[in-house]
């Protein structure tokens, strides 16, 4: 990468620490007009930009207003690089029910993850945040899903992940559902603890994975 996409990306990580929403989106919008590809902008710009926030709150040196802050400006820049990722023109019939699980708010990484999904031409169905396993199931038997994806950025709420297993079980969907797990405090060990079939560890690894579990690649 030459020096001057350095000092883009290096502006949008800055702009995400210090939680200024317009200079967020000035920085993606720069660093798109100097040649940088969307997904680095949020990998190599903002995501390094939120994790130092996350470690400055963790460490009681920030607080909720700012990380929320932190949050909106990282879900504007991040929305004007995902406008620069078309929707593929080649559609598939697989079908990937996509929430965050009860009790989590966080839907930052759920939303990339699915820009790519659409970005792969696969039919996404989102429930949002705060999802209960009820609601998972319900949405997985009437779109006749072939994958149900579960989010989690709490250590608290991960566990929903496996309810959200188990609920598909009752349901007698086990066989014929796949599921696959992703968010920061998850791992593959993790998954295949709870019996998830896939890991995803960031937007590309879910992408690739899906597509394995539907026999796409
Ligand atoms: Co929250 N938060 N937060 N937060 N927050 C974390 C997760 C935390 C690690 C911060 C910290 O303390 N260092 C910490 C969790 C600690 C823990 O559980 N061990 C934490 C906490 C404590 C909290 C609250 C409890 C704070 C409070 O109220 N006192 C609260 C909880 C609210 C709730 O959910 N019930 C809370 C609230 C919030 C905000 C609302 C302010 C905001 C979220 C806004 C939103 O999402 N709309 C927020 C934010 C922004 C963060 C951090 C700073 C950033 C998360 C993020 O967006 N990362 C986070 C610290 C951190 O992660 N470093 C933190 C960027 C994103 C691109 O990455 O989400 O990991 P990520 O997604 C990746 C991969 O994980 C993967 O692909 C994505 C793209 O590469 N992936 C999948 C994600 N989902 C996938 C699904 C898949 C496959 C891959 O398949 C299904």
């Amino acid at each position: 990468m030459v020096k001057e996409q350095q000092a883009l990306l290096e502006d949008a990580r800055q702009a995400i620490v210090n939680y200024d929403l317009s200079k967020t989106e000035e920085a993606a919008r720069k660093a798109l007009e100097g040649g940088v590809k969307p997904y680095t902008v949020i990998t190599e710009g903002f995501v390094p930009g939120i994790t130092e926030v996350g470690d400055l709150f963790d460490r009681g040196q920030l607080f909720l207003p700012e990380l929320i802050m932190t949050a909106e400006a990282m879900k504007a820049g991040t929305a004007i690089c995902m406008a620069k990722v078309p929707e593929s023109e080649v559609k598939s019939t697989k079908k990937v029910v996509m929430g965050t699980v009860e009790g989590d708010q966080h839907d930052i990484g759920k939303s990339i993850v699915m820009s790519f999904l659409l970005a792969n031409g696969f039919k996404i169905y989102d429930l949002g945040v705060n999802v209960s396993s009820e609601k998972f199931v319900e949405k997985a038997i009437e779109v006749k899903a072939d994958v149900v994806g579960m989010s989690a950025l709490l250590t608290t709420t991960m566990v929903e992940q496996k309810s959200v297993i188990e609920e598909l079980k009752k349901a007698g969907l086990r066989d014929k559902v796949k599921t696959i797990v992703g968010g920061a405090p998850t791992s593959q060990t993790w998954a295949d603890r709870i019996g998830a079939d896939a890991y995803g560890e960031n937007a590309v690894d879910a992408v690739k994975k899906i597509k394995q579990l539907t026999c796409l690649s």
